[in-house]
């Protein structure tokens, strides 16, 4: 993936807003931070149960970067620094049958990514937002931050890495929004009946 400067290029259909806007389908949850574990296991040949202090030790990343969520708000130049995550899958030592990675949160939600994406060089496991731990909203103490990806692949209060071979859905993936959710190609919605999904989703509200 090219390097985009902050605030220069705006992905298509999106505008920047000041600050986050809070999305929490499910609940906020709180962490015990000395009881917090990472789980890391599927197809690998070591998994591993990862405490923040180990994460800690691990930081190795500090960038800032524009932040995009598909429903077209854009911040821009967020601060995170973390673990990168082509760190932690080689600890892990993922078979090479593995394709996706599911991302599980402590509130429930689960998401996809496909594992080339979360293997880019500045895909992280943020453990720090703007200089401080993640704020409680907006996933303490652990999120995965993936640039090129939209913000609902940035799984909040992450407590499971899940190396799989074959594409499962997520929260918002089940539906209709894209598997792998690219915000320079614009891959917001799967195939092209994504209107007619979107409209019995709201409908169930
Ligand atoms: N666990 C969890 N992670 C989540 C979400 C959620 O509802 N639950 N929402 C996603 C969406 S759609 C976006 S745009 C970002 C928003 O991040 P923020 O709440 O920190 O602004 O979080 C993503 N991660
Ligand atoms: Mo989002």
């Amino acid at each position: 993936m090219e390097d985009r400067e902050i605030g220069k290029e705006v992905p298509k259909g999106q505008r920047f807003v000041r600050d986050f806007i809070i999305y929490a389908a499910m609940t906020i949850p709180t962490v015990n931070i000395d009881e917090y574990r990472l789980t890391v296991d599927g197809l690998v040949d070591n998994p591993i149960i990862l405490s923040f202090q180990d994460l800690e030790d691990m930081v190795d990343s500090d960038y800032s970067k524009d932040f995009h969520c598909v429903t077209k708000w854009s911040v821009k130049g967020v601060q995170w620094s973390g673990v990168k995550f082509s760190a932690i899958a080689n600890k892990a030592k993922v078979k090479s049958e593995a394709t996706w990675v599911m991302f599980y949160c402590l509130d429930g939600y689960t998401t996809p990514v496909p594992l080339e994406d979360a293997m880019v060089q500045d895909s992280i496991l943020a453990i720090e937002m703007n200089g401080l731990p993640i704020p409680r909203e907006n996933g303490f103490p652990v999120r995965p931050v993936i640039p090129q990806l939209y913000g609902w692949k940035s799984a909040k209060w992450l407590h499971r890495i899940e190396f799989i071979s074959e594409y499962r859905d997520g929260y918002w993936e089940f539906y209709g929004y894209h598997e792998r959710g690219n915000v320079w190609e614009e891959e917001r919605f799967k195939g092209s009946d994504w209107k007619k999904i979107k409209r019995s989703v709201f409908r169930k509200e």
